[in-house]
């Protein structure tokens, strides 16, 4: 019988619950998807916070659970046939929760599938390319000369933008009536776009009224607020 103490990360970060779902996250736009997920559906968790500030994304505790390094990452202590489960990439991890919890993903199988390319849409485009224009437009890139390259992924996210706006035209949520798991994936990264990025004016967010209208939505959710906010950072940004 494996028991969580078997994985080297609880040697890092202790489970205080060992019988809870254990996060290992910062509230980043990938790393508020799971904490917002596991908010909103209400199963049992415990947080524990991965500083970028003293690289533990790189220790080898980490890395023995996700060797890409990267957050968000899990230990479920009862996953599949009450085995422990490691899993990594957020967008892994909302699909194995939203299974584990029978919530926020739709049970006709041809609307899941649905589901699932726009959950992939943002994995695949609005993460890497929003991620991209934060790098240029806000971090070290942004004092590069060559313009190019920032302006080659602002017309990216802009074009991105312009396929949800199209899909959310007539809908609530992605899904339409009922949140879900594309919604969760895809509106933390908009947020930071136009928020921490401070990237709206670059990418003429006002062109976008669908989009900016379900984001309000979105940050309107108890569960959304709670999950923004999980784990506390150790200091402020
Ligand atoms: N595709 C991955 C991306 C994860 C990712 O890029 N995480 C960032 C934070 S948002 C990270 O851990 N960065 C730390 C680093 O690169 O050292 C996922 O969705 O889980």
């Amino acid at each position: 019988m494996t028991a969580l103490s078997d994985f080297a990360i609880t040697r890092k970060w202790p489970a205080q619950h060992p019988d809870r779902i254990q996060l290992y996250s910062l509230p980043t736009p990938n790393g508020v998807k799971v904490s917002i997920m596991l908010e909103e559906t209400g199963l049992p968790y415990e947080p524990h916070l991965v500083r970028f500030d003293s690289d533990d994304q790189h220790s080898p505790e980490f890395a023995s659970l996700n060797p890409n390094e990267k957050i968000p990452a899990i230990l479920d202590p009862n996953g599949p046939g009450g085995k422990p489960l490691p899993l990594f990439e957020s967008g892994a991890i909302l699909v194995y929760l939203a299974d584990k919890s029978g919530r926020l993903m739709p049970d006709d199988a041809a609307q899941r599938y649905t589901a699932l390319h726009w959950l992939m849409f943002q994995m695949g485009g609005i993460g890497p390319m929003f991620g991209q224009v934060g790098f240029f437009h806000k971090f070290a890139g942004r004092d590069f000369e060559d313009k190019r390259p920032r302006d080659r992924y602002a017309a990216e996210a802009r074009r991105l933008l312009g396929v949800l706006e199209g899909r959310l035209a007539g809908r609530d949520w992605i899904m339409g009536e009922d949140f879900g798991i594309a919604d969760i994936a895809t509106f933390p990264w908009v947020n930071n776009l136009i928020g921490f990025y401070g990237a709206g004016d670059l990418v003429g967010i006002a062109d976008f009224p669908n989009v900016t209208r379900v984001l309000q939505a979105f940050l309107a959710r108890p569960a959304v607020v709670r999950g923004l906010d999980i784990p506390k950072r150790a200091t402020p940004r």
